[in-house]
């Protein structure tokens, strides 16, 4: 039997108000791409409260190599987090191994998600090969959790290019580097990674290699910045031992209140969005669509200039200006 939509102003607010049945339905609903859904979905996704969706919460991506200690780092952060007395999402896109990555993170973190702790939300996604590596519900379904959630974690694999998709849809990039592998040291000299937020070469406990790894980690990084002048800094921790986890945590939130500091915390999350929208024409459309719409420069100065709107709905938008009669 095909379920019932449900009536979005009030999926709205028992999300809101963090009812974990109704964040299971609304990602649901996020991940259901038949019309009448999507419609439900546009009008859910308009109901949450703007303020969350524009301002509040913190965004993070945790990108880097397969077993890196993603979701080690992740589960060591959520304690963090705990204990300032902040509620968690997380979103596992893809967990790539059902042994190290999903079993680990779902082992660390039965006693939160078995409903021991009722501030922590866990869902993973699987990523379907589509859209550059990150699933298209990604950015909808974090905005789901914004609002209900003071931080939001998006763990994806990835390392040179396919990170970046992650780093495009989030306020706070953080790579995993993994000690001894020169890998992400040569993709960021070569300019084929972006510079991600927050760099921290995890397994510290296992000495020499991760000490190695960091200073050259040090070094390659130097004086740059991204594009908006942060400059990332390059820590170790050790999610096994629990250590260097708290300046982690503060890293990741002074990257937050730089960016709130400037006034540019909003026009990230717009620029999230019109990336997602814009990526989203590409995967549908190819060039045409974007091209019909004015070329990529000209969309993204529309799509940044312009007032909020669900991603769904926006995109529905732009689709029949591409075409117009279906
Ligand atoms: N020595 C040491 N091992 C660690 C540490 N953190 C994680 N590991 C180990 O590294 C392996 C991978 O850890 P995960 O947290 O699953 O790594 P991941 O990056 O999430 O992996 P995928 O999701 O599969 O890409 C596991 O065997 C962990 O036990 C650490 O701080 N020190
Ligand atoms: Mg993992």
């Amino acid at each position: 039997m095909i379920p019932a939509l449900p009536d979005p102003t009030t999926l709205a607010s028992a999300v809101s108000v963090r009812d974990r049945l109704a964040l299971a339905q609304a990602l649901n609903l996020l991940d259901d791409r038949r019309p009448a859904a999507r419609q439900c979905a546009a009008a859910f996704l308009d109901a949450l409260p703007v303020e969350r969706l524009d301002a509040g919460g913190h965004l993070i991506g945790i990108t880097g190599p397969p077993g890196a200690g993603k979701s080690s780092l992740t589960a060591a952060l959520i304690q963090v987090w705990r204990r300032r007395g902040l509620k968690v999402a997380i979103l596992a896109v893809d967990p790539s191994s059902p042994i190290s990555g999903g079993a680990l993170l779902g082992d660390r973190l039965r006693m939160h998600a078995s409903g021991a702790d009722r501030e922590v939300f866990i869902r993973s996604l699987a990523c379907r090969g589509e859209f550059g590596g990150l699933s298209a519900e990604v950015w909808p379904m974090s905005l789901a959790m914004l609002a209900a959630f003071d931080i939001v974690l998006v763990e994806t694999v990835g390392v040179g290019q396919k990170e970046i998709d992650v780093s495009k849809m989030t306020d706070t990039t953080c790579f995993v580097a993994q000690p001894a592998s020169g890998d992400s040291i040569q993709f960021l000299k070569a300019g084929i990674m972006e510079i991600p937020h927050v760099i921290v070469v995890n397994k510290e406990d296992i000495g020499m290699a991760a000490r190695k790894t960091l200073s050259e980690l040090k070094t390659t990084l130097g004086r740059r910045t991204d594009l908006d002048g942060w400059q990332a800094p390059a820590l170790s921790a050790s999610a096994a031992l629990g250590s260097g986890i708290d300046t982690l945590a503060d890293a990741l939130d002074s990257h937050r209140n730089w960016l709130l500091e400037r006034g540019q915390f909003t026009t990230r999350r717009q620029r999230c969005q019109a990336e997602w929208l814009v990526k989203h024409l590409r995967e549908e459309f190819g060039r045409y669509g974007i091209n019909r719409l004015g070329g990529e420069d000209a969309l993204f100065a529309e799509l940044t200039n312009a007032p909020r709107r669900s991603p769904i709905a926006a995109y529905e938008d732009l689709r029949t200006r591409v075409i117009p009669n279906p």
